[in-house]
């Protein structure tokens, strides 16, 4: 099977391009198997790039531990980087069809490689049953917490997939490591969810690590970022035109009026290979 490894500010991913090939065994037993950085490529998941009937292409993305994710923004940059370049659709902007319906994306294209995209990442979903948390109110934010004997304040976003922010005065030590698995797992999240630990520097800008539900903790999380700058917004943190610094680089969020929010990022090929059937 043919792979092309690829990443959005360090969220690294193996690609497989199933309008030409099929998977030699079903992804959720192919992800953890091929995503090992030791016995396998190495990456935060895999995400297949499929034909869609009402899209460009479709993807689907299964983190390192072979469950199936909702969305994901530094992963959905790559593969419109991988529709365009080789070819399935020379076309600007592209639509992807995703776990939380199709998007689109606008390329910024240099001597005809796809340098940085930006992805409409549709409206934040607030509704406590739609995140899912199991929480009463119109929205969660800023809402105390005890894990670890730390009381935090949490609020809670879905871009498509669930993120749990938490803003921190500084993100320092294990907070990440201690933090991050015990939130992830948390019973008021029944679908699990990602966790965003955030310092905020000025109203326009963020400095942010996230422990990914089913990957751990990744160098970035696009998904992540959206959820940060909503909830910075809604905590009246942040305004709605944000730059957030992840390990792995910076993304540009901005949350419109039309309550659409709006990254831009990178997305880079690394190399292809061939995985033994
Ligand atoms: O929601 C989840 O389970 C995430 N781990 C999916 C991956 C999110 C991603 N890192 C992103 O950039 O949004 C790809």
């Amino acid at each position: 099977m043919q792979f092309t490894k690829m990443h959005g500010i360090g969220n690294d991913y193996v690609f497989v391009d199933c309008f030409r090939q099929s998977l030699p065994e079903a992804p959720e037993t192919l992800a953890p198997k091929i995503s090992d950085r030791h016995f396998g490529v190495g990456g935060d998941g895999l995400i297949l790039i499929l034909p869609s009937d009402v899209a460009d292409a479709r993807m689907r993305i299964f983190n390192a531990d072979g469950s199936e994710a909702e969305m994901c923004g530094n992963g959905v940059r790559c593969v419109a980087k991988y529709v365009y370049e080789h070819g399935i659709a020379r076309k600007n902007p592209l639509n992807i069809e995703t776990g939380r319906g199709v998007l689109t994306l606008h390329l910024e294209i240099k001597n005809d490689t796809v340098r940085t995209v930006t992805v409409d990442m549709g409206e934040p979903i607030l509704e406590p049953p739609r995140v899912p948390v199991q929480l009463r109110g119109q929205a969660i934010v800023d809402h105390p917490l005890t894990v670890d004997d730390l009381t935090m304040a949490i609020t809670c976003v879905s871009m498509g997939n669930p993120h749990c922010v938490i803003f921190v005065p500084r993100i320092e030590g294990d907070l990440v490591a201690r933090i991050g698995p015990k939130l992830e797992k948390h019973p008021l999240f029944p679908n699990r969810t990602n966790v965003e630990f955030v310092e905020v520097l000025s109203q326009s800008e963020a400095r942010m690590r996230v422990w990914e539900r089913g990957s751990g903790e990744t160098l970035a999380c696009g998904t992540g970022a959206c959820a940060v700058c909503v909830a910075g917004v809604l905590s009246r943190r942040l305004d709605r035109k944000v730059r957030v610094h992840l390990l792995g680089g910076d993304l540009e969020i901005e949350w419109k009026d039309n309550n659409h929010v709006f990254m831009t990022g990178p997305a880079e090929e690394v190399f292809t290979g061939v995985w033994p059937e």
